[in-house]
């Protein structure tokens, strides 16, 4: 049931008193060996001394995305690179990736926070988990395996891609624990039932799914699909990758552990810190990484923050599901549009599958929304009258959510692309006009 017990059901006053110190020592640290740090603190007269309570965290600067690239590769360790045991990098679609190092210390703590994310979902040693993340510079895979093994489970590291072969293989071994991308973990149910193989029938009880965001209805389907609790977990390599923070077994919101991060939540445009309970941008500090320690991070993540003791006992912050990022977000004529928001409206329409694509063009000097989606059963793309009533069921949903229109297109099954990493299911060919 519990990893940590005294750490996860901590109080919160022993748990600030905690955090204080780790927090006091990373930055007197990243001052002394950090010149970017360094730098920046003198530019504003800061000194380490001057964080006495943590309500003085927001006193330092944030850390972007950027700060990283400008100093690639080893720039923003704290370390020398000999005492660096490991690297992993993210996957930038422009330009550097960011370069992240680990210490053997930091590969502990990493293994440690892995253990105890995946006990809290109902985990365990007997389990044999199959990881279907791709083995690289990306910290999914690694991050899961050496927290799975920590915990003494039989790691399957069969990574990505082949996945008849990923189906048999489940199968023989009585995998029960699956980790992968939420959409992969759709693919593999439907390349399964293609090989004539129920997947409910097979011995899967747990899937482990992060590195994207889902919808509570994705989620839904997995777990009928699979028979499984689905469950969902959230990381970022910057800061450590996977076990940042996870879902417990009663899926209310993923604890974060704060005995190692600080969470914070700012509104993206001001940079203001917003109460608890209000969505915004999730900031993260690193308490007790040694080889790439980060200040106030903006992950781009919206979020929000839950204090309340969750019902599993632990007292841990729980952060609400990912609602998108800063980033992802679309302005379609003039209207915020996140992805998931789409995903949500898609997913509760049984006539359609859990595939689709979004795409904005620009006609007319006009923003154009268009959604291709895979209907479920191919036979009623020859009924045109309830094709006609299905698309338009769909619009409705969508403009009541969205306040937009969209033109849908229903597609056989089958036809649109999938993916064994991270889905990139949105296509915005305005920039390229
Ligand atoms: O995706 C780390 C990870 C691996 C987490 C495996 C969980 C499982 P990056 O490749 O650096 O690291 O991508 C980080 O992915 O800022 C989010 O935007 C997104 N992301 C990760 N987990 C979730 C999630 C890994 N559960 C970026 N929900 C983050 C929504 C997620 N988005």
């Amino acid at each position: 049931m519990f990893w940590a017990k005294e750490i996860e059901c901590m109080s919160r006053k022993g748990l600030e008193e905690l955090q204080l110190i780790r927090l006091q020592n990373t930055v007197s640290r990243v001052y002394e060996t950090v010149p970017f740090y360094r730098r920046r603190f003198d530019s504003m007269g800061l000194k380490p001394e001057h964080i006495k309570s943590l309500k003085d965290l927001k006193e330092i600067p944030f850390t972007v995305k950027d700060d990283l690239r400008t100093n690639y590769p080893y720039g923003l360790l704290a370390v020398p690179i000999e005492k660096i045991v490991r690297l992993h990098a993210s996957s930038g679609t422009t330009g550097k990736p960011t370069v992240v190092g680990y210490t053997k210390g930091d590969l502990k703590i990493w293994s440690e926070l892995v253990a105890r994310m995946v006990v809290e979902t109902g985990v365990r040693k007997e389990d044999i988990a199959q990881i279907s993340f791709g083995y690289g510079l990306f910290t999914g895979a690694f991050g899961l395996h050496y927290g799975l093994e920590r915990l003494g489970a039989t790691v399957v590291p069969i990574s990505t891609g082949n996945t008849e072969r990923q189906i048999m293989l489940m199968k023989d071994f009585g995998s029960t624990v699956l980790v992968s991308t939420p959409s992969y973990a759709m693919y593999m149910a439907e390349v399964a039932e293609q090989l004539g193989i129920d997947p409910s029938k097979l011995n899967l009880r747990i899937g482990l799914f992060g590195s994207e965001g889902s919808t509570e209805e994705m989620l839904a389907q997995l777990e009928k699909k699979w028979g499984i609790l689905a469950t969902e977990n959230y990381g970022l390599s910057e800061v450590m990758g996977p076990g940042i923070s996870g879902d417990c077994h009663m899926r209310c919101g993923m604890h974060i552990a704060e005995d190692h991060f600080i969470p914070e939540i700012i509104d993206p445009k001001t940079g203001e810190t917003l109460p608890p309970g209000v969505e915004g941008e999730l900031v993260l500090t690193t308490i007790t990484k040694e080889g790439l320690p980060i200040l106030r991070y903006r992950t781009r993540d919206i979020t929000s923050l839950n204090y309340e003791p969750c019902p599993c006992g632990r007292t841990l912050v729980r952060m609400s599901k990912v609602q998108g990022r800063t980033d992802d977000m679309l302005i379609i004529k003039g209207v915020n549009v996140f992805p998931s928001q789409i995903e949500s409206v898609l997913m509760g329409i049984k006539e359609v599958g859990p595939h689709y694509e979004i795409i904005i063009k620009r006609e007319n000097y006009l923003d154009v929304l268009e959604i291709n989606i895979e209907v479920s059963d191919a036979a009623l793309l020859e009924r045109f009258s309830d094709l006609e009533n299905l698309k338009n069921k769909i619009r409705c949903e969508l403009k009541t959510v969205l306040q937009i229109d969209a033109k849908v297109n229903l597609v056989e099954p089958q036809t649109l692309k999938r993916f064994e990493g991270k889905a990139k299911r949105v296509i915005d060919m305005r920039a390229k006009k």
